[in-house]
């Protein structure tokens, strides 16, 4: 956290919603997440993408628990440099925002791979911490930084970024009130990409029973795939591209059922993908 970060709490957590949402990321140390993380040293809050290499499975019993880890944690690395692929061309002067940015796994990958200026923002303060910690560690701190803010509200100036992206975070927020956030913090031309799960309202208007179990193990709000077109509308973001991940997301997902140290949310995410009602969606727009 930078010497300008001085918000407390109730500057950040505008709702209750928000500070138990915050309580939830504070206090989160899942297996998944850590065990995953400490395979490179990059930790990821989000999900892999990609063909497994199912011989993991293979072989001796006891490296078989690391073995699976290590693909899970290649998958989740193979998301964010999808990710990543989206934003464009970018050089080490221009600025970019990763909006829920989590322990900093994508702002990491973005700074290693374009060199430039990253802010990562969080509403939990621990995550921020354990982030910073990490830009420390890794010797980047000057040029990545994390900031305990909510992304309703970030506080940057207008126009200040080239690129902003949310990797897994938009169910938490009002698509509305997010897009024009980032609208306002983009410069004209800018890039804006998610990478989300939205529900399939083609399906009918109400979220499946396997999203809404899902809503309530994150205490989240999983968004219908419209409402990302009629907000980024809405608000100037121009889609450029939009591409359906659902298929290459399942056989993460399936190798993750098959982990001890799956979090027993999987059948959810399973169900929902392969009965149509859930989309793991890439969506790339930008600033008019
Ligand atoms: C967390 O990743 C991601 C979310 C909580 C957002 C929900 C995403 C959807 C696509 C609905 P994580 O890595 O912290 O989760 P887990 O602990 O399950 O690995
Ligand atoms: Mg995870």
């Amino acid at each position: 956290m930078t010497m300008l970060d001085s918000s407390t709490s109730s500057d950040v957590l505008a709702t209750r919603y928000q500070r138990s949402v915050a309580d939830y990321w504070n206090q989160e140390k899942a297996p998944v997440n850590i065990r995953l993380g400490e395979v490179s040293g990059t930790f990821h809050h989000h999900y892999g993408i990609g063909e497994v290499d199912w011989s993991v499975l293979d072989g001796d019993e006891a490296g078989r628990e690391e073995r699976i880890i290590k693909e899970l944690h290649r998958l989740e690395g193979a998301q964010a440099e999808y990710l990543l692929d989206q934003l464009g061309e970018l050089g080490p002067d221009d600025r970019i925002l990763d909006a829920g940015s989590g322990r900093g796994g994508t702002s990491f990958l973005a700074n290693l791979r374009f060199g430039c200026q990253v802010d990562g923002i969080s509403i939990s303060e621990e995550q921020v911490k354990f982030a910073d910690n990490q830009a420390r560690e890794r010797g980047v701190a000057d040029r990545v930084a994390f900031h305990f803010r909510n992304m309703l509200h970030n506080g940057f100036p207008d126009a200040t970024f080239r690129s902003v992206w949310n990797n897994e975070s938009t169910m938490y927020v009002d698509l509305h009130k997010l897009f024009a956030e980032h609208a306002r913090v983009l410069r004209p031309g800018g890039r804006y990409v998610t990478i989300t799960g939205c529900y399939n309202d083609v399906h009918g208007r109400q979220p499946s029973r396997a999203v809404s179990q899902i809503d309530a193990h994150y205490i989240c709000d999983i968004h219908p795939r419209s409402e990302y077109f009629a907000a980024m509308s809405a608000n100037g973001l121009v889609p450029i591209s939009v591409v359906d991940l659902t298929a290459a997301t399942i056989p993460y997902w399936e190798l993750r059922a098959k982990a001890a140290v799956a979090s027993g949310i999987e059948d959810a995410f399973l169900t929902a993908y392969r009965e149509g009602s859930f989309h793991y969606l890439m969506i790339a727009a930008d600033k008019a």
